[in-house]
C-alpha cells in the first residue's frame, strides 16, 4: 500500500522526516551495526539485550529489530501506574512498518456488511463521534515467555512486554453504527498499515465477535497520555481492546471490515491461539488437542520495590511496592508473603483508575531476621481469580501469571 506523501507545514515535514528516516534505516541495519549504549540483562539464559533508543523513544530492551520489538526496562513499572509514551513496549509481527504517515490524507474504511461503507479522516474521527478516554493495560500474549521452563519457542521477553496508559479516541460502536451493521454479521476484522516483505507471508489481520466490537469499550485511539500516539505504538490510529491481550490492538488502523463468518486468517487461525484447557495450560512438552483464539488477561501481580537481589537492614522498615491488574473484573486483594510463602499479609491497594488499569500496592515491612529473604506477591480479582505458586505451561508461552517472587538479603 503506497502512503500518500505529506503535505503537512515545512518544518513539521522536516522534522517526521528525520525522524521517520532514522527509523528506516535502524529498521534495515544489522543488530550489530546498531548503535547500543549500553545492554540490559534478563534473568534466564541468553538474557542478554542492547538497549536501543528508536524514535520517541527512550534506550528500551531490543529483542529484534526488522520488525522492531522492544521491551519496557522493568524498572519503569516502579514509577507510577502509568507507562510512559517513550518507555512503552513496541511489538510488531511484519518487517515493513509504516516509517511516514499524513495525519491529512489517513483514512480508515469501514466496509463489509455493513449498510453505508465509510472512509473517514482523522479530522473526521475526531469531530464526528463523542471522544472518550480509558486507562487500560496493554500485554502482550507472551510477556515473561523467557522464564518459561521447558523453554519455548519465540519471542524471549522478560516482564517488560506490557503497559498502562490514558487513551482517547471514539467508541468503535459509534463508528460501526454510523455504517450500519447488516443482519447476519458475525465478526469484525481490522488490519493496519504494515505490510509483510514477501507475498508469502499473510498480513496482520485480527477479528473480534460482533457483539464484542460493539459493546462501547473497544476503542479506535489517537490519544495516549495526553499526547498523539508515538508513530511506533499505532499513530495516527489504533484499536484499543481493554482487557485483552495486545494482538488484538491494531496499529496504525486502516480497515474495519464487517464479515458474515469466523474470520480464519492466519493471525486468528493458526497463530494467537491457546488450548481449551483450564488455565490454557498443558503438561511441558505436549501438544493441544484443541485450541480458542487467546482472550482476556489473567490476574498478575509484580513487586517493583525492592528490586531483585536489593539488600535490606534488619529493624528497619520498607515499603514493598508493585502493580496488579486482571482482564477487567478489577483487582480485589493484593497478598504479600514475606517468608515464601507461608504466610501472607494484605498490601494497600492504591487509587482506582478504572478496572482495566495497573493497581498500585504498597505494604510496610521491617526485616526482623538477617539472612535471604524471599517476598511474594499474589493478587485476585473481583470475580475470585487468582494466581498459581507454580507457573502453568502452554506450547506458545502465553498467558503466564505465576505468583512472582523478589529475593533479598537482609544485613545486620
Ligand atoms: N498493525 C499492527 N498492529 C499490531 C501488531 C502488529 O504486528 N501490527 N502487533 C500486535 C501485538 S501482538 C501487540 S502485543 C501489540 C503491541 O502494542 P504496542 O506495540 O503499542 O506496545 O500491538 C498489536 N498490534
Ligand atoms: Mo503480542
Amino acid at each position: 500500500m503506497d502512503i500518500p506523501p505529506v503535505p503537512v507545514p515545512r518544518f513539521a515535514r522536516r522534522d517526521f522526516l528525520q525522524r521517520t528516516a532514522w527509523l528506516a534505516a535502524a529498521a534495515a541495519t544489522s543488530p550489530w551495526r546498531m548503535l547500543a549504549q549500553e545492554t540490559a540483562t534478563l534473568p534466564f539464559a541468553n538474557g542478554e539485550r542492547p538497549l536501543v533508543r528508536y524514535p520517541q523513544k527512550r534506550p528500551l530492551l531490543r529483542l529484534t529489530s526488522r520488525p522492531p520489538q522492544l521491551e519496557t526496562p522493568f524498572a519503569v513499572f516502579n514509577e507510577g501506574p502509568i507507562t510512559p509514551n517513550d518507555a512503552f513496549f513496541v511489538r510488531y509481527h511484519l518487517p515493513q512498518i509504516p516509517t511516514e504517515i499524513d495525519p491529512d490524507t489517513f483514512r480508515v474504511t469501514i466496509r463489509g456488511n455493513v449498510r453505508a461503507p465509510l472512509s473517514l479522516s482523522l479530522a473526521d474521527i475526531k469531530t464526528g463521534f463523542e471522544e472518550v478516554e480509558l486507562v487500560a493495560v496493554n500485554q502482550c500474549s507472551g510477556n515473561s515467555r523467557g522464564f518459561f521452563e521447558r523453554r519455548v519457542g519465540g519471542g524471549q521477553l522478560g516482564n517488560g512486554a506490557m503497559g498502562n496508559a490514558r487513551w482517547r479516541g471514539v467508541r468503535l460502536k459509534d463508528v460501526l453504527e454510523k455504517a450500519g451493521v447488516g443482519s447476519g454479521a458475525k465478526q469484525v476484522t481490522f488490519n493496519g498499515l504494515d505490510q509483510p516483505a514477501v507475498a508469502q507471508t499473510p498480513d496482520f489481520v485480527k477479528a473480534l465477535e460482533i457483539d464484542h466490537a460493539l459493546d462501547g469499550e473497544v476503542m479506535l485511539a489517537y490519544g495516549m497520555n495526553g499526547e498523539d500516539l508515538p508513530l511506533l505504538n499505532g499513530y495516527p490510529l489504533r484499536l484499543v481492546v481493554p482487557g485483552y491481550y495486545g494482538t488484538y490492538w491494531v496499529k496504525h488502523l486502516s480497515e474495519i471490515t464487517v464479515v458474515d463468518e469466523v474470520f480464519d486468517g492466519f493471525w486468528m487461525g493458526t497463530a494467537y491461539r491457546i488450548p481449551n484447557t483450564p488455565g490454557a495450560c498443558l503438561p511441558p512438552g505436549t501438544a493441544a488437542k484443541s485450541t480458542a483464539p487467546i482472550g482476556r488477561f489473567n490476574v498478575r501481580s509484580f513487586i517493583t520495590s525492592p528490586g531483585d537481589a536489593a539488600t535490606l537492614t534488619v529493624g528497619r522498615e520498607i515499603f514493598v511496592r508493585g502493580i496488579a491488574f486482571d482482564g477487567g473484573a478489577g483487582i480485589r486483594e493484593v497478598l504479600v508473603s514475606a517468608d515464601g510463602g507461608r504466610s501472607w499479609q494484605a498490601a494497600q491497594l492504591g487509587k482506582d483508575l478504572g478496572r482495566y488499569s495497573f493497581r498500585e500496592w504498597t505494604l510496610a515491612l521491617t526485616p526482623t531476621a538477617v539472612g535471604a529473604l524471599e517476598l511474594k506477591v499474589k493478587a485476585t480479582n473481583r470475580l475470585g481469580e487468582s494466581q498459581p505458586l507454580e507457573p502453568l505451561w502452554n506450547p506458545a508461552g502465553y498467558m503466564r501469571n505465576v505468583v512472582e517472587t523478589v529475593r533479598v538479603q537482609v544485613t545486620a
